[in-house]
């Protein structure tokens, strides 16, 4: 018997979405392709180049470095491990703000690096100051998010290039979810921006990509180097990636997303994500529920838990936040016709 996977019909809380169908062609003529071996299969370690080309052009970085990563939970592990890999101490430390994907956590868990978290401010940002004042000589790398995973917001990247550079450390961008985003946004956030030394941005959420298809990019190859172990059985001599076999799937099926999305189509689903989201936070306050207003297109609104568990009852997928509020992700497969069904749904549990 067939199984089906689930619709996205009533998915409201996944940073995941509908892959672009031409993402979903793609994804399936390379199943079996390896870009962990470039050398054995050399066109879809080509597609791989391609894609680093053009997350460059996304993020604002004429010569990329990088790869795509299994999602962004190895990017941003791979950012801490080059930090602390080129970083002259024995004792080091990641700062960030409170706000940082609970990737960080397993990273710091895994390389053996000491977490430092720092409050954000009462706009649900990165504070500089803070962050500066939890930095020190030992600090491998200051971490900032462009593109929050509860509230979408976008830290000052700037002030927190400055906060890295005056204890020496690099600079990481997680834009895991934002960076399809935010390119149609005013936000400074990307490599043209500021100093930053890297970043995550994931084809496989905001970017149609099909799973797995996270983005790692580096400023310098130096980084890559930084990362890099031999492979001596391999043709080609080393590798820079965590995972040794990956998907071939997520390459190819990235490479085509963004050859058909890259920018037009990211610029019309940022707009709709943003026009969505506006309306949503318009109908909830209008029915007397504290909102926290949409920067990026996430909805975050206070609404009673056994309100939450009966839309949940109703096959609508939506989850809290650490706080407790509801919360809306305004993916490309959100329309506003379910979103109008949603708030129907809610006015009458
Ligand atoms: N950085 C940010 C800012 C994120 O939001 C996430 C994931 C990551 C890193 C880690 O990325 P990977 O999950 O690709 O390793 N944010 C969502 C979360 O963990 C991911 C998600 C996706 C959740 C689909 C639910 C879902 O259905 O909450």
């Amino acid at each position: 018997m067939q199984r089906d996977p689930q619709d996205f019909g009533r998915v409201l809380s996944s940073m995941c979405t509908e892959p672009h169908p031409d993402a979903r062609d793609a994804a399936r003529r390379f199943l079996a392709s390896n870009p962990g071996d470039p050398t054995t299969y050399p066109a879809v370690a080509e597609l791989e180049r391609e894609v680093v080309e053009t997350l460059g052009e996304v993020t604002g970085l004429s010569d990329p470095h990088g790869y795509v990563a299994s999602g962004g939970t190895e990017a941003n592990l791979q950012a801490v491990r080059a930090a602390r890999n080129l970083a002259e101490t024995t004792d080091p430390n990641v700062v960030a703000p409170e706000s940082v994907h609970f990737s960080f956590r397993k990273a710091a868990d895994v390389l053996d690096v000491e977490l430092r978290l720092a409050p954000v401010g009462s706009d649900l940002r990165a504070d500089p100051a803070k962050i500066r004042r939890l930095a020190d000589e030992d600090t491998a790398l200051v971490v900032g998010v462009a593109g929050t995973t509860e509230y979408g917001r976008v830290d000052p990247i700037p002030a927190l290039a400055n906060a890295a550079a005056a204890v020496d450390a690099l600079l990481h961008v997680d834009a895991a979810w934002g960076g399809f985003v935010l390119p149609f946004t005013d936000w400074a956030w990307s490599f043209a921006d500021a100093s930053v030394d890297t970043m995550t941005i994931d084809p496989h959420k905001m970017g149609r990509a099909p799973v797995p298809a996270g983005g790692f990019l580096a400023r310098d190859e130096a980084i890559l180097d930084a990362l890099a172990v031999d492979t001596p059985y391999l043709e080609s001599t080393s590798q820079a990636a965590l995972t040794g076999t990956r998907s071939g799937a997520g390459v190819a099926g990235a490479h085509a997303a963004l050859s058909a999305l890259w920018p037009d189509g990211y610029r019309e689903n940022a707009a709709r994500g943003r026009e969505n989201a506006e309306w949503l936070a318009d109908a909830l306050e209008s029915r007397g529920y504290d909102v926290v207003a949409p920067v990026l297109p996430i909805v975050a609104a206070d609404i009673p838990e056994t309100t939450v568990e009966a839309l949940q009852a109703e096959g609508w997928r939506v989850s809290p936040t650490g706080d407790g509020e509801l919360r809306v992700v305004c993916m490309p497969h959100v329309t506003r016709e379910m979103l109008e069904s949603f708030v129907a749904d809610l006015d009458s549990v």
